[in-house]
Protein backbone atom coordinates (compact mmCIF):
# COMPACT_ATOMS: atom_id res chain seq x y z
CA UNK A 1 0.00 0.00 0.00
CA UNK A 2 0.98 3.28 -0.81
CA UNK A 3 1.33 5.92 2.04
CA UNK A 4 -0.01 9.30 1.05
CA UNK A 5 0.54 13.17 2.27
CA UNK A 6 -2.62 15.05 0.52
CA UNK A 7 -5.09 12.51 0.14
CA UNK A 8 -7.16 10.34 2.81
CA UNK A 9 -7.50 5.85 0.97
CA UNK A 10 -9.47 4.08 3.08
CA UNK A 11 -11.74 0.93 2.69
CA UNK A 12 -14.92 -0.28 3.82
CA UNK A 13 -15.94 -3.47 3.28
CA UNK A 14 -16.19 -3.59 -0.61
CA UNK A 15 -15.52 0.22 -1.37
CA UNK A 16 -12.71 2.02 -1.46
CA UNK A 17 -12.94 5.72 -0.55
CA UNK A 18 -10.37 8.25 -1.86
CA UNK A 19 -11.27 11.92 -0.17
CA UNK A 20 -8.62 14.72 -1.16
CA UNK A 21 -7.45 16.90 2.25
CA UNK A 22 -6.10 19.82 1.18
CA UNK A 23 -8.81 21.72 3.51
CA UNK A 24 -6.97 24.97 3.63
CA UNK A 25 -6.43 25.31 0.10
CA UNK A 26 -9.94 23.85 -0.83
CA UNK A 27 -8.39 20.57 -2.20
CA UNK A 28 -6.47 22.12 -4.72
CA UNK A 29 -5.47 19.56 -7.24
CA UNK A 30 -1.22 20.44 -6.90
CA UNK A 31 1.31 17.77 -8.97
CA UNK A 32 1.64 15.85 -5.67
CA UNK A 33 -2.20 15.24 -5.19
CA UNK A 34 -2.55 13.73 -9.00
CA UNK A 35 0.20 11.68 -8.38
CA UNK A 36 -1.22 10.51 -5.21
CA UNK A 37 -4.42 9.98 -6.99
CA UNK A 38 -2.97 7.56 -9.48
CA UNK A 39 -1.19 5.79 -6.86
CA UNK A 40 -4.70 5.23 -4.86
CA UNK A 41 -6.00 3.98 -8.07
CA UNK A 42 -3.32 1.82 -8.59
CA UNK A 43 -3.70 0.34 -5.00
CA UNK A 44 -7.78 0.07 -5.05
CA UNK A 45 -7.69 -1.28 -8.21
CA UNK A 46 -5.45 -4.23 -7.08
CA UNK A 47 -7.40 -5.31 -4.05
CA UNK A 48 -9.71 -8.02 -4.93
CA UNK A 49 -11.46 -6.80 -2.02
CA UNK A 50 -12.48 -3.58 -3.49
CA UNK A 51 -15.84 -3.32 -6.31
CA UNK A 52 -16.53 0.55 -6.29
CA UNK A 53 -14.26 3.67 -5.47
CA UNK A 54 -15.84 6.56 -4.49
CA UNK A 55 -13.73 10.36 -4.82
CA UNK A 56 -15.01 12.87 -2.52
CA UNK A 57 -13.30 16.54 -0.67
CA UNK A 58 -14.78 18.30 2.14
CA UNK A 59 -17.88 19.83 3.18
CA UNK A 60 -16.62 23.10 1.45
CA UNK A 61 -14.83 21.64 -1.50
CA UNK A 62 -14.92 18.59 -3.69
CA UNK A 63 -12.00 20.69 -5.31
CA UNK A 64 -11.44 23.87 -6.03
CA UNK A 65 -9.44 23.52 -9.15
CA UNK A 66 -5.61 23.02 -9.89
CA UNK A 67 -3.10 24.63 -7.91
CA UNK A 68 -3.33 27.46 -9.47
CA UNK A 69 -0.07 29.03 -6.91
CA UNK A 70 1.92 26.25 -7.66
CA UNK A 71 1.18 26.97 -11.70
CA UNK A 72 1.66 30.25 -11.71
CA UNK A 73 5.18 30.80 -12.52
CA UNK A 74 5.48 27.48 -14.74
CA UNK A 75 5.93 28.15 -18.86
CA UNK A 76 4.71 26.18 -21.47
CA UNK A 77 7.80 23.84 -21.31
CA UNK A 78 7.02 22.56 -17.77
CA UNK A 79 3.19 21.90 -18.23
CA UNK A 80 4.15 20.38 -21.58
CA UNK A 81 7.18 18.10 -19.98
CA UNK A 82 5.05 17.32 -16.68
CA UNK A 83 2.02 16.91 -18.08
CA UNK A 84 0.83 16.01 -14.79
CA UNK A 85 -2.93 16.37 -14.77
CA UNK A 86 -2.90 13.33 -17.21
CA UNK A 87 -1.13 11.34 -14.44
CA UNK A 88 -4.02 11.23 -11.94
CA UNK A 89 -6.68 11.97 -14.05
CA UNK A 90 -6.38 9.85 -16.89
CA UNK A 91 -5.66 6.86 -14.49
CA UNK A 92 -9.21 7.78 -12.90
CA UNK A 93 -10.80 7.51 -16.00
CA UNK A 94 -9.03 4.19 -16.76
CA UNK A 95 -9.91 2.21 -13.56
CA UNK A 96 -11.57 -0.62 -14.77
CA UNK A 97 -13.90 -0.62 -11.22
CA UNK A 98 -16.82 1.75 -11.12
CA UNK A 99 -15.99 4.95 -9.25
CA UNK A 100 -18.60 7.63 -7.78
CA UNK A 101 -17.72 11.26 -7.17
CA UNK A 102 -19.50 12.94 -3.86
CA UNK A 103 -19.07 15.94 -4.55
CA UNK A 104 -20.28 18.51 -2.19
CA UNK A 105 -19.00 22.43 -2.33
CA UNK A 106 -16.80 24.08 -4.65
CA UNK A 107 -15.94 21.26 -7.70
CA UNK A 108 -14.31 23.74 -10.00
CA UNK A 109 -11.45 23.98 -12.70
CA UNK A 110 -9.82 20.87 -12.39
CA UNK A 111 -11.96 20.04 -9.26
CA UNK A 112 -14.65 19.51 -12.10
CA UNK A 113 -12.89 17.69 -14.26
CA UNK A 114 -11.87 15.20 -11.82
CA UNK A 115 -15.74 14.59 -10.77
CA UNK A 116 -16.57 14.21 -14.40
CA UNK A 117 -13.71 11.41 -14.59
CA UNK A 118 -15.77 9.25 -12.49
CA UNK A 119 -18.93 7.39 -13.54
CA UNK A 120 -21.01 8.43 -11.41
CA UNK A 121 -21.72 12.30 -9.76
CA UNK A 122 -23.61 12.56 -6.83
CA UNK A 123 -24.01 15.77 -5.72
CA UNK A 124 -24.97 17.15 -2.58
CA UNK A 125 -27.30 20.51 -2.73
CA UNK A 126 -24.33 22.44 -1.58
CA UNK A 127 -22.43 21.65 -4.29
CA UNK A 128 -21.75 24.26 -7.04
CA UNK A 129 -19.82 23.21 -10.41
CA UNK A 130 -17.46 25.21 -12.90
CA UNK A 131 -14.71 25.85 -15.07
CA UNK A 132 -13.21 29.60 -14.18
CA UNK A 133 -10.30 28.61 -15.99
CA UNK A 134 -10.85 31.75 -18.25
CA UNK A 135 -10.61 33.93 -15.59
CA UNK A 136 -7.53 33.20 -15.15
CA UNK A 137 -6.59 33.92 -18.76
CA UNK A 138 -6.35 29.85 -19.21
CA UNK A 139 -8.95 27.22 -20.59
CA UNK A 140 -9.91 23.94 -18.85
CA UNK A 141 -7.15 21.04 -19.62
CA UNK A 142 -8.00 17.59 -18.25
CA UNK A 143 -11.31 17.38 -20.13
CA UNK A 144 -13.57 20.39 -18.80
CA UNK A 145 -14.02 20.95 -23.08
CA UNK A 146 -15.01 17.74 -23.51
CA UNK A 147 -16.38 15.93 -20.95
CA UNK A 148 -18.70 19.23 -20.01
CA UNK A 149 -19.70 19.20 -23.29
CA UNK A 150 -21.04 15.86 -23.89
CA UNK A 151 -22.40 15.68 -20.68
CA UNK A 152 -24.71 19.04 -20.86
CA UNK A 153 -24.21 19.98 -24.75
CA UNK A 154 -22.60 22.73 -26.20
CA UNK A 155 -24.65 26.23 -25.45
CA UNK A 156 -24.07 25.48 -21.74
CA UNK A 157 -20.44 24.13 -21.78
CA UNK A 158 -19.54 27.22 -23.54
CA UNK A 159 -22.12 28.96 -21.21
CA UNK A 160 -19.45 27.93 -18.71
CA UNK A 161 -16.14 28.11 -20.44
CA UNK A 162 -16.44 31.42 -21.60
CA UNK A 163 -18.23 33.20 -18.77
CA UNK A 164 -16.21 31.20 -15.68
CA UNK A 165 -19.92 31.09 -14.22
CA UNK A 166 -20.48 28.17 -11.52
CA UNK A 167 -23.92 26.16 -11.68
CA UNK A 168 -25.27 24.92 -8.59
CA UNK A 169 -26.18 21.42 -7.81
CA UNK A 170 -30.08 22.07 -8.77
CA UNK A 171 -29.28 22.80 -12.64
CA UNK A 172 -25.98 20.53 -12.20
CA UNK A 173 -28.79 18.04 -12.45
CA UNK A 174 -31.14 19.12 -15.02
CA UNK A 175 -28.60 19.46 -17.53
CA UNK A 176 -26.94 15.77 -16.62
CA UNK A 177 -24.06 16.35 -15.21
CA UNK A 178 -24.90 14.92 -11.71
CA UNK A 179 -26.81 11.82 -11.56
CA UNK A 180 -28.72 13.05 -8.18
CA UNK A 181 -28.61 15.68 -5.84
CA UNK A 182 -28.95 14.70 -2.16
CA UNK A 183 -28.55 16.61 1.30
CA UNK A 184 -25.59 17.55 2.44
CA UNK A 185 -25.40 15.88 5.84
CA UNK A 186 -26.76 12.92 3.32
CA UNK A 187 -24.06 12.57 0.96
CA UNK A 188 -21.92 10.22 2.30
CA UNK A 189 -24.20 7.97 3.54
CA UNK A 190 -26.22 7.80 0.20
CA UNK A 191 -22.57 7.38 -1.76
CA UNK A 192 -22.13 4.58 0.22
CA UNK A 193 -25.38 3.10 -0.31
CA UNK A 194 -24.59 3.44 -3.93
CA UNK A 195 -21.38 1.74 -3.63
CA UNK A 196 -21.98 -0.62 -1.86
CA UNK A 197 -24.84 -1.79 -4.01
CA UNK A 198 -22.57 -1.81 -7.12
CA UNK A 199 -20.21 -3.33 -5.41
CA UNK A 200 -22.11 -6.49 -4.61
CA UNK A 201 -23.00 -7.13 -8.19
CA UNK A 202 -21.49 -9.54 -10.29
CA UNK A 203 -17.43 -7.29 -10.92
CA UNK A 204 -17.36 -8.76 -14.43
CA UNK A 205 -21.02 -7.34 -15.10
CA UNK A 206 -19.79 -4.17 -13.89
CA UNK A 207 -17.02 -3.65 -15.66
CA UNK A 208 -18.78 -4.56 -18.78
CA UNK A 209 -21.66 -2.52 -18.13
CA UNK A 210 -18.98 0.51 -17.84
CA UNK A 211 -17.00 -0.40 -20.79
CA UNK A 212 -19.99 -0.74 -22.89
CA UNK A 213 -21.59 2.77 -21.30
CA UNK A 214 -17.78 4.13 -22.21
CA UNK A 215 -17.95 3.17 -25.45
CA UNK A 216 -20.77 5.43 -26.22
CA UNK A 217 -18.37 8.70 -25.86
CA UNK A 218 -15.84 7.27 -28.38
CA UNK A 219 -17.64 5.53 -31.23
CA UNK A 220 -20.68 5.35 -33.57
CA UNK A 221 -24.08 4.17 -32.64
CA UNK A 222 -23.31 1.11 -35.05
CA UNK A 223 -19.54 0.09 -33.86
CA UNK A 224 -21.08 0.83 -30.01
CA UNK A 225 -24.39 -1.43 -30.69
CA UNK A 226 -21.65 -4.06 -31.50
CA UNK A 227 -19.54 -3.64 -28.67
CA UNK A 228 -22.65 -3.93 -26.36
CA UNK A 229 -23.74 -6.61 -28.18
CA UNK A 230 -20.63 -8.86 -27.85
CA UNK A 231 -20.11 -7.80 -24.29
CA UNK A 232 -23.62 -8.85 -23.61
CA UNK A 233 -22.92 -12.47 -25.10
CA UNK A 234 -19.96 -12.76 -23.18
CA UNK A 235 -21.59 -12.62 -19.71
CA UNK A 236 -23.15 -15.94 -20.94
CA UNK A 237 -19.61 -17.54 -20.18
CA UNK A 238 -19.95 -15.74 -15.90
CA UNK A 239 -20.98 -18.40 -13.86
CA UNK A 240 -22.40 -15.13 -11.94
CA UNK A 241 -24.59 -14.63 -14.83
CA UNK A 242 -26.06 -17.99 -14.82
CA UNK A 243 -26.23 -17.73 -10.65
CA UNK A 244 -27.89 -14.53 -11.37
CA UNK A 245 -31.11 -15.74 -13.36
CA UNK A 246 -30.99 -19.25 -11.47
CA UNK A 247 -31.38 -17.05 -8.31
CA UNK A 248 -34.22 -14.92 -10.05
CA UNK A 249 -36.06 -18.45 -10.94
CA UNK A 250 -35.45 -20.17 -7.45
CA UNK A 251 -36.67 -16.51 -6.24
CA UNK A 252 -33.37 -16.08 -3.24
CA UNK A 253 -30.74 -13.71 -3.61
CA UNK A 254 -27.64 -14.81 -5.68
CA UNK A 255 -24.19 -15.13 -4.64
CA UNK A 256 -21.81 -13.61 -6.75
CA UNK A 257 -18.52 -15.66 -7.18
CA UNK A 258 -17.07 -12.40 -9.27
CA UNK A 259 -15.86 -15.13 -12.02
N1 LIG B 1 -5.43 26.89 -6.16
C1 LIG B 1 -4.72 27.29 -5.10
N2 LIG B 1 -5.26 27.79 -3.97
C2 LIG B 1 -6.60 27.88 -3.93
C3 LIG B 1 -7.41 27.48 -5.00
C4 LIG B 1 -6.78 26.96 -6.16
N3 LIG B 1 -7.46 26.51 -7.23
N4 LIG B 1 -8.71 27.72 -4.66
C5 LIG B 1 -8.69 28.22 -3.42
N5 LIG B 1 -7.42 28.33 -2.98
C6 LIG B 1 -6.96 28.83 -1.68
C7 LIG B 1 -7.09 30.35 -1.59
O1 LIG B 1 -5.97 30.98 -2.20
C8 LIG B 1 -7.15 30.56 -0.10
O2 LIG B 1 -5.83 30.45 0.41
P1 LIG B 1 -5.29 31.57 1.44
O3 LIG B 1 -6.15 31.40 2.67
O4 LIG B 1 -3.87 31.18 1.66
O5 LIG B 1 -5.49 32.89 0.81
C9 LIG B 1 -7.92 29.32 0.39
O6 LIG B 1 -7.81 28.36 -0.65
C10 LIG B 1 -9.39 29.62 0.62
O7 LIG B 1 -9.91 30.19 -0.57
P2 LIG B 1 -10.74 31.56 -0.60
O8 LIG B 1 -10.30 32.45 0.52
O9 LIG B 1 -10.65 32.11 -1.97
O10 LIG B 1 -12.20 30.99 -0.28
P3 LIG B 1 -13.59 31.67 -0.69
O11 LIG B 1 -14.62 30.89 0.04
O12 LIG B 1 -13.55 33.14 -0.52
O13 LIG B 1 -13.74 31.38 -2.28
C11 LIG B 1 -13.62 30.04 -4.27
C12 LIG B 1 -13.87 30.08 -2.74
C13 LIG B 1 -14.71 30.81 -4.98
C14 LIG B 1 -13.65 28.58 -4.69
C15 LIG B 1 -12.26 30.67 -4.58
O14 LIG B 1 -11.28 30.10 -3.73
C16 LIG B 1 -11.79 30.49 -5.99
O15 LIG B 1 -12.26 31.17 -6.88
N6 LIG B 1 -10.82 29.57 -6.22
C17 LIG B 1 -10.23 29.35 -7.51
C18 LIG B 1 -11.16 28.64 -8.45
C19 LIG B 1 -10.52 28.47 -9.81
O16 LIG B 1 -10.25 29.42 -10.50
N7 LIG B 1 -10.28 27.21 -10.20
C20 LIG B 1 -9.68 26.89 -11.47
C21 LIG B 1 -8.20 26.70 -11.33
S1 LIG B 1 -7.36 26.43 -12.88
C22 LIG B 1 -7.65 24.79 -13.23
O17 LIG B 1 -8.29 24.10 -12.48
C23 LIG B 1 -7.10 24.27 -14.49
C24 LIG B 1 -7.33 22.77 -14.59
C25 LIG B 1 -6.83 22.23 -15.87
C26 LIG B 1 -5.55 21.60 -15.95
C27 LIG B 1 -4.99 20.90 -14.81
C28 LIG B 1 -3.50 20.95 -14.96
C29 LIG B 1 -2.85 21.07 -13.66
Amino acid sequence: MSTFEHIIVESKGAVGIIKLNRPKMLNALSFGVFREIAAAVDDLEADDAIGCIIVTGSEKAFAAGADIKEMQPKGFIDMFSEDFAAIGGDRIARCRKPTIAAVAGYALGGGCELAMMCDIIIAADTAKFGQPEITLGTIPGIGGTQRLTRAIGKSKAMDLCLTGRMMDAAEAERSGLVSRIVPADKLMDEVMAAAEKIAAMSRPAAAMAKEAVNRAFETTLAEGMSVERNLFHATFALEDRSEGMAAFIEKRKPVNKNR
